[in-house]
């Protein structure tokens, strides 16, 4: 099977922050549970560089608009290569390879017959490059909702797609397949705006600086900057050795631009005659010590304050925390300092943690290191239970839901640890075969918890097999979660904490 999952190209006048290391991290955790599959994967992701604001932003720091997107770009490709993200690619639409494919997307758009040149007045919110409806433009009091400034009554000249025509196709497309949009809640938003009508939108601005994607045949346009980012998904597997990636299986967002990847990128693929994504997928909010993130407040998760959480917990704690406790779904989270410390603490130090280092320290101290022979099966129908609820939750982003599964069994497993007291069967040698069939279900509970946490924690995984003396390649995970793989005789490795405790 093949899996193509993408993230939103980001605007490339932005350092890179927690909401974009947020998204991306899930999807490479998506991307690395599919490789264990054995599933052939194309993680995407890149940035976004044809906003106007990138000409203002180039032109205050004394630099071309191509300078200052390379110089940003390349904050955005260090920032995910330093945090261990696996994306198979990093496209720019100042890319060649993209602009190619743009100009041949518009060229077959404007052919179709959904296309017209047109005049257009509205409510323009310069930050999000957007038009907002008149009744929109109201309710936020003409304030953009994304960062409060004044809206701009803005009068263009542009090319209109005829998004008015496709209501009816738009919600057969929700209705047919609920798995398009994903939460629910948020295909049922999606739903009630498309019934409300929907507007022709310009697909084209008119070139004032010569900065973005020339309109086809038309020297005095250039592609919507918001038309040209879509393009992005398809441009970058629409060539022989990928095109059978298409169409992608989830572009994973958050609901900030859900409307972009609902309606208006769907209506252009089938304008363009071309297959849909599978899902689109609107993920939450991170807020941050209780509010929402901004500059002014200083609360904002920045490229500093994440590295800072690097270096003193780990990424993979990070990534856990992201993972266990971030904004999938459809509520907003808090990224607290002192939540973060709690669930290192609690969930992964005095649990996780705790289990794999007791675990390894008694057949240490028992068996002399090596892994004894398996009794009973006392661990396998929970295991089993587990990894199927897991798989559940991983196969549709529910990885809150999959982590939770692995943890009730981590806390279900140190319990076993204490009902059956290896400490006390060491006592007499009477019980010794008891022991090795203690010792064993523990050892296999650690080998099969390295494997489901391979996705979210992969230099963790890691350190518990060596740990465990199973440190080869992981095998298909089909195979891997069977029960008893673990080899009695196994020799352990050298002992040490996962997750040292923090204050
Ligand atoms: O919108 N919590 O780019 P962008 C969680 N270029 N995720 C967050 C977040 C937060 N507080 N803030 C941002 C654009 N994000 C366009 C996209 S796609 C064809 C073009 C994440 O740089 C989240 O994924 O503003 C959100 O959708 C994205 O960053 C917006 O990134």
């Amino acid at each position: 099977m093949k899996f193509y999952v993408t993230t939103p190209i980001y605007y490339v006048n932005d350092r890179p922050h927690i909401g974009h290391v947020y998204t991306t991290t899930i999807a490479d955790i998506a991307a690395r549970f599919h490789r264990l599959c054995g599933d052939e994967v194309f993680f995407l992701t890149g940035t976004d560089e044809h906003a106007a604001k990138v000409v203002d932003s180039a032109a205050e720091h004394g630099m071309t608009p191509q300078q200052w997107a390379d110089q940003n770009a390349q904050a955005f490709q260090e920032t995910f290569a330093k945090l261990g993200i696996t994306n198979d690619d990093f496209i720019r639409t100042s890319q060649p390879r993209h602009k190619e494919k743009a100009q041949q997307y518009m060229a077959e758009l404007l052919k179709t017959g959904d296309v017209y040149l047109g005049e257009y007045e509205g409510w323009y919110d310069a930050g999000q490059e957007e038009y907002l409806p008149e009744n929109k433009a109201k309710e936020y009091e003409f304030k953009s909702p994304i960062n409060g400034k004044p809206l701009v009554r803005k009068r263009e000249k542009n090319y209109f797609f005829r998004l008015s025509q496709y209501s009816d196709a738009l919600l057969k497309l929700l209705e047919e397949r609920p798995g398009f949009v994903q939460p629910d809640v948020r295909r049922k938003e999606v739903a009630n705006r498309i019934r409300e009508g929907l507007n022709d939108i310009p697909i084209s601005r008119t070139s004032e600086h010569n900065w973005g994607i020339r309109v086809p045949g038309d020297e005095a346009h250039v592609i919507y900057v918001w038309i040209d980012a879509l393009f992005n998904y398809l441009s970058a597997v629409d060539n022989p050795e990928r095109r059978h990636f298409w169409p992608a299986d989830v572009h994973l967002i958050a609901k900030d631009i859900l409307w972009f990847h609902a309606v208006i990128w769907p209506t252009m693929l089938m304008a363009l005659k071309r297959e849909l994504p599978r899902q689109v997928y609107a993920h939450s909010f991170w807020i941050s010590e209780g509010q929402k993130m901004s500059k002014s407040l200083g609360n904002f998760v920045d490229l500093e304050k994440i590295d800072r959480y690097v270096a003193d917990f780990g990424l993979d704690a990070l990534r856990y925390f992201l993972a266990r406790h971030g904004p999938l779904g459809i509520n907003d989270s808090d990224f607290a300092d002192a939540r973060f410390n709690d669930v290192y603490n609690a969930e992964l130090a005095d649990k996780m943690g705790n289990l794999v280092n007791r675990t390894l320290t008694m057949i240490q101290r028992y068996r002399n290191g090596i892994v004894p022979q398996p009794k009973d099966e006392a661990l396998r129908a929970v295991a089993e239970k587990m990894v199927s609820a897991y798989r559940e939750g991983m196969g549709c982003l529910d990885f809150v839901g999959a982590l939770e599964a692995l943890w009730d069994f981590v806390v279900r497993s140190n319990q076993y640890v204490e009902e059956s007291a290896p400490w006390k069967l060491a006592k007499d040698p009477a019980n010794a075969r008891q022991l090795d069939g203690v010792l064993y279900n523990l050892a296999e509970s650690a080998r099969l918890i390295s494997v489901l946490v391979t996705p979210f924690m992969p230099t963790i995984a890691q350190q518990i097999r060596t740990q465990l003396g199973v440190a080869d390649k992981l095998q298909v995970f089909s195979d891997e979660i069977a029960w008893g793989r673990l080899a009695a005789g196994t020799k352990i490795g050298l002992v040490a904490p996962l997750f040292p405790k923090r204050t």
